[in-house]
């Protein structure tokens, strides 16, 4: 350890670092962190107040670092729209169509079959597949396409529909939560993805999204989903209309909830892309402001295994440097994705197994290709990229860059 560092569980915060916070004026919560207590709503508003970014990242990856090391996450896995029709009508959004409009659709489970046999040379892993409120479509449906994804890959973790959905679900069919997730669950169905969340408070939820369940009905849904043994992720969308205390109430709620069930997996921060939605003179959040977020959710989110930096939402240059800022997955190659590119994402739609793991070893950190649970893919497949999953050796001579990833 270098003069001036400060150990915590194996992690090391540089003394430069230690002397920053101290001289910002977070020598408390440095101290907090390092021992391992948990930050109050008091020190996330002192952490969102404080322009030392560098000082906060560093913080944020001692707590990173003391979970995971160096191991940065990434998944082969495919992203499916089954509709893009949806009554809920958020202004935020730029996916959702009215069930009238030219380009509504709807993907029957032998289309979605398609989709999937499309990429049967990749080594797909996990199918995550999330579509709008589409009151139209009966039960069977969802079960029919669940077991149309295990007919084309049995061994695919389907993480499939939102709290939202899951509750719209039970609202059409006037059964309990309970039911919907258990007979999802029975068709095949392995897990929640985090969506839907937007910012958990009433205020936020009347100004942006009040056709779709508050706060305290996701984060019912959400419970109800783990104590079934269905483990889901919880995402936050920032940088519309929403304040500092809504983020934090936000990601204090989470906390509450995963301090009871243990069944959140990681936390994902979604920068705010207004383009083509009803808040399109909004800008978007600067690179700034989301690997601040990504640093005060690692902080703040004290009982989160992990926390994702999705490259296609962040670009892959911003979630490259957050892998030193808090967090340790980057999600998957994705293939194709939609919810965003709506909405002005500009990063591609896809990428090669082969460029998630040069943009992770770029950052200095250390690729593991993991399944949807957060296991470290087992041993026994060969890949493009080696033996077992680990990565080959560059051949010899300057190292490729990845070149195809845009901004
Ligand atoms: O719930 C919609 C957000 C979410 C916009 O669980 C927008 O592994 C920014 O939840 N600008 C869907 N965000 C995506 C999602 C997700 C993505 C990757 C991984 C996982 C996971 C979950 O996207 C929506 C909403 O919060 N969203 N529109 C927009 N214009």
């Amino acid at each position: 350890m270098s003069p001036g560092a400060v150990a915590a569980g194996g992690a090391v915060l540089p003394g430069i670092a230690s002397l920053a916070l101290e001289r910002a004026g977070l020598g408390d919560i440095r101290d907090k962190v390092l021992a391992g207590e948990r930050l109050t709503r008091v020190d996330g508003r002192a952490l969102y107040a404080n322009p030392d970014l560098v000082a906060i990242g560093a913080l944020a990856n001692v707590v990173r670092e003391r979970r995971h090391g160096d191991a940065a996450y990434y998944i082969v896995n495919q992203h499916i729209n089954y509709t893009n029709v949806c009554v809920a009508g958020c202004k935020f959004c730029a996916f959702y169509r009215t069930a009238k409009q030219k380009d509504a659709y709807v993907l029957t489970p032998a289309d979605v079959e398609t989709r999937m046999r499309q990429h049967l040379d990749d080594p797909v892993r996990e199918i995550h597949m999330v579509g709008g409120v589409n009151p139209a479509l009966p039960f069977d449906y969802y079960l029919d396409v669940i077991r149309a994804m295990k007919r084309v890959r049995p061994e695919v973790h389907v993480k499939a529909f939102t709290m939202v959905e899951i509750a719209a679900m039970a609202e059409n069919f006037e059964l309990p939560p309970a039911t919907i997730l258990s007979r999802l669950k029975e068709a095949g169905l392995g897990s929640l993805p985090g969506g839907g969340a937007e910012i958990l408070t009433d205020h936020a939820h009347q100004v942006l999204f009040k056709g779709k369940i508050d706060h305290r009905a996701w984060i019912e849904v959400a419970k109800t989903a783990h104590r079934l043994g269905l483990k889901s992720n919880a995402t936050m969308l920032y940088g519309h209309v929403e304040t500092i205390e809504d983020r934090l109430d936000h990601m204090i709620l989470l906390r509450e909830a995963q301090d009871e069930t243990d069944g959140f997996m990681a936390f994902i921060p979604l920068s705010f892309h207004p383009e083509n939605t009803r808040l399109a003179h909004l800008s978007k959040p600067s690179a700034i402001e989301d690997l601040r977020q990504v640093a005060i959710g690692r902080l703040m989110l004290d009982n989160f295994p992990h926390i994702k930096a999705y490259w296609i939402m962040m670009t892959p240059r911003v979630a490259q440097a957050a892998l030193h800022f808090g967090a340790d997955d980057l999600d998957g190659t994705v293939v194709t994705e939609e919810i965003f590119h709506r909405a002005g994402a500009v990063s591609p739609q896809k990428v090669a197994e082969r460029r998630l793991v040069d943009l992770i070893e770029e950052a200095g950190r250390v690729p593991v290709e993991r399944d949807t649970l957060y296991n470290a893919v087992a041993p026994g497949r060969e890949t493009a990229l080696g033996v077992d999953g680990i990565a080959a050796p560059p051949p010899a001579g300057p190292a490729p860059r990845p070149a195809s990833l845009g901004a």
